[in-house]
């Protein structure tokens, strides 16, 4: 008898607990996950122009990417020595305002070389952001852009007065130069867009 009042008890305590992880899930609050303002997800429209230098070479193919479409998929052989004769530069027209943080899926081999992303505005200023964490070291993931790292490139002919409020063009570029020798690689770019919390 005593067991029996001990089994009842212990199967009372699980319907309780089973109740109550039922009604926890029901009522667990929603995570809010950051929305995606795409730039481009290389699915239709590949409208990207090219600015190459004159000893760089490249081939532009796209692959599939699993659970995202397609990707870029970029094999670049820069073989001069400075930012002039080695750089690939891939470029987009916008016309929009940026009011986030800039994110992108880069997967590299790690072969050298300098990264930059750089925003353009209507009056001709360039805000951009130098990087070779991807370049260094094989890297296959989301990078962050902050936009408060961008900052004003030399050759910027607006007012100097940083605002995302009306940008006309964004571009990716890799580069070899005396500090970062890249080599010929392979990297995979998609998936860039503005996140945003609304
Ligand atoms: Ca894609
Ligand atoms: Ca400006």
């Amino acid at each position: 008898m005593q067991l029996v009042g001990k089994s009842l008890i212990a199967f009372i305590l699980i319907v309780i607990v089973v109740i109550l992880m039922i009604f926890f899930s029901i009522n667990a609050p929603t995570q809010v996950l950051p929305q995606k303002d795409y730039l481009q997800s290389f699915e239709s429209g590949h409208n990207f122009t090219f600015e190459v230098g004159n000893h760089s070479q490249f081939n532009v193919t796209f692959v599939p990417h699993e659970g995202f479409g397609e990707m870029f998929r970029l094999r670049w052989r820069p073989e001069g020595r400075d930012v002039q004769e080695t750089i690939l530069r891939l470029k987009q027209s916008l016309n929009r305002s940026i009011e986030g943080d800039i994110h992108l899926y880069i997967k590299t081999e790690g072969k050298g070389g300098v990264m930059s992303f750089f925003l353009t505005e209507t009056d001709n200023d360039v805000w951009i952001f130098y990087t070779t964490i991807p370049m260094q070291q094989p890297y296959d993931g989301d990078l962050l852009i902050p936009l408060q790292n961008l900052s004003r490139a030399h050759w910027s002919q607006g007012d100097g007065n940083k605002s995302f409020a009306s940008i006309k063009e964004f571009a990716i570029e890799f580069f070899s130069d005396g500090d970062q020798q890249a080599s010929m690689q392979v990297i995979y770019l998609d998936d860039i867009f503005v996140s945003t919390t609304g």
